[in-house]
């Protein structure tokens, strides 16, 4: 369950928040395979239910396990994870098993045109009826607002109402039977693993067996654990990676200055958070980009990219967990809004000759300094930190055995001779600019016979940082 299955050493997937089927089978084709990205996670490809304004969240209502989504259709769906797969990218689909539509939804029809009634918990086009649902009034769930009220109550936050939706009774055979079948399809389709959407919220057992029954594929389970409360991620690291949601505050504290980057030397599981293999890493995801789930202020996204940028660039060079990207669209302060879209229809994504998106899509993946660190994180492979160098405070550098090296400052000019661990010989630093061919659109540093190299970073400089690998060589 843990290897997340990435084809000829690639190892970091993107996670392509609210895009179309059909610009994802292009994006596979045209920039993930070439740049050598493993993968890709998929918003859920479920029927779901619209809600007024088409927020992001209404991906998160399931209403029947049809792929009809406001992605695209069954077909474009098979078409994407074709295309992905041939070109070498594989898919991992944000799988919604815990929960159904909000209680509040009463009657209405689902994106694939099944209809649903909250009231009678009826969802035709599974079908589930109230039976297959944890009911409220101390049945399964024993809280006075049916919701979770307290996350100090493991049974309360298994058996209650997240947010309100309607909780299935995932220990019944039938429901889950319903969830299996549709895992299946998606596996048989060709998808390479789940993101698992709500975790916590469901009892390990239930999970157990329904992983068993879908099959050896990679799952990442998402349970948000900060510490303090009744469930955490200990308890469900046998069922596959586990999302790591402190590391996302340590990047945030860390690229803030709230301690200085010399203490990362030592960053990982001795910092309180889960083994190397077990964690599913990321800089900031769909929910606390914008505020939902655990985080808050300290969390980096996008919108301040000069920082979101150096923490990426060394979470892609440190050698701890597995790797996803954040790839969003601009929400603004709107927490609540949905992708670019013409009326009901989610816009495409259009491409500028410089490679970014424009249309409102920040593609981040399509960020030099963050698609060439994708490629430095491959081309160091399972090497360990070798070369460690500090300045006593917000300057580090470090090799990747003899296989690659980074330098970055977040504090003053970094002038400094520094052990790189690498071959002699020019290198094209990828954060400024681009090997093509023998020659280099950025900065060119040069190893010496020994492995040092003088290296020169202006603390002001758009990107203040450097870094060089074997690939590099110019
Ligand atoms: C929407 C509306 C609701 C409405 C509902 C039903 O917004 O008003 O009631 O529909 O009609 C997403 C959106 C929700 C949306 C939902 C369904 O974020 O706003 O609700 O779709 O459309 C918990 C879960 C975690 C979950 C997270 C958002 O444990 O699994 O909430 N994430 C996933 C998805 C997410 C999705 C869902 C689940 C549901 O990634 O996109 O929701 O499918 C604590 C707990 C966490 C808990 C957070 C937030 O965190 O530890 O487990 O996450 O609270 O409730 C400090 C603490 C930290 C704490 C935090 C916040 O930082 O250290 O532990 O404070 O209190």
């Amino acid at each position: 369950y843990n290897d997340p299955r990435c084809r000829d050493g690639r190892s970091v997937v993107v996670h392509l928040f609210n895009w179309k089927w059909t610009d994802i089978a292009a994006e596979c084709e045209r920039f993930l395979g070439p740049k050598g990205y493993c993968g890709v996670q998929v918003s859920p490809p479920n029927e779901h239910r619209i809600v007024g304004g088409r927020p992001w969240w209404e991906r998160y209502q399931p209403v029947s396990y049809k792929l009809e989504s406001r992605s695209g259709n069954r077909g474009q769906f098979i078409d994407m994870v074709n295309r992905c797969n041939a070109v070498g990218v594989i898919i991992y689909v944000d799988a919604v098993i815990n929960h159904m539509c909000g209680a509040d939804a009463g009657e209405g029809t689902g994106t694939g045109g099944s209809y649903y009634n909250t009231g009678s918990q009826d969802f035709s086009g599974v079908p589930f009826s109230a039976f297959d649902f944890n009911q409220c009034g101390c049945g399964a769930c024993c809280s006075g607002s049916c919701g979770i009220e307290s996350y100090n109550d493991a049974n309360q936050v298994r058996n209650c109402r997240l947010v309100g939706l309607l909780d299935l009774a995932l220990g019944n055979n039938y429901v889950r039977g319903k969830v299996i079948d549709y895992m299946k399809d998606l596996t048989n389709i060709g998808v390479a693993g789940f993101r698992v959407d709500a975790v916590k919220h469901m009892w390990p057992g239930d999970l157990q067996a329904i992983y068993g029954s879908v099959g050896d594929v990679f799952y990442a389970n998402e349970v948000i654990d900060l510490g303090g409360e009744a469930v955490g991620v200990g308890d469900y690291l046998h069922l596959g990676r586990v999302t790591e949601f402190r590391y996302c505050n340590f990047m945030g504290q860390a690229f803030r200055k709230h301690f200085p980057l010399r203490d990362l030397r030592t960053f990982g599981s001795s910092w309180g958070m889960m083994a190397d293999g077990s964690a599913f890493v990321f800089v900031d995801n769909h929910d606390n980009q914008r505020g939902h789930g655990a985080g808050g202020d300290i969390i980096l996204t996008y919108q301040e990219s000069r920082i979101y940028k150096m923490a990426t660039a060394f979470a892609l060079a440190w050698p701890y967990g597995f790797a996803r990207i954040m790839s969003s669209y601009d929400f603004g302060s709107d927490t609540d809004v949905g992708p670019p879209s013409n009326g009901d229809e989610i816009a495409s994504v259009p491409i500028n000759a410089d490679d970014s998106c424009g249309g409102g899509w920040i593609c981040e993946h399509r960020w030099r300094q963050i698609y060439n660190m994708a490629a430095f994180r491959n081309v160091a492979g399972g090497t360990g930190v070798d070369n460690w160098w500090d300045n006593g405070s917000h300057q580090i550098a470090f090799s990747r055995g003899n296989r690659a090296f980074i330098a970055i400052t977040n504090e003053g000019n970094l002038n400094a001779s520094l052990q790189t661990g690498l071959s002699p010989g020019n290198y094209c630093d990828i954060i400024s600019g681009n090997k093509n061919g023998n020659s280099c659109s950025g900065k060119t540093i040069t190893v010496n016979g020994d492995g040092t190299a003088n290296i020169n970073i202006g603390g002001g400089d758009e990107d203040p940082m450097v870094a060089i690998h074997a690939d590099s060589k110019v």
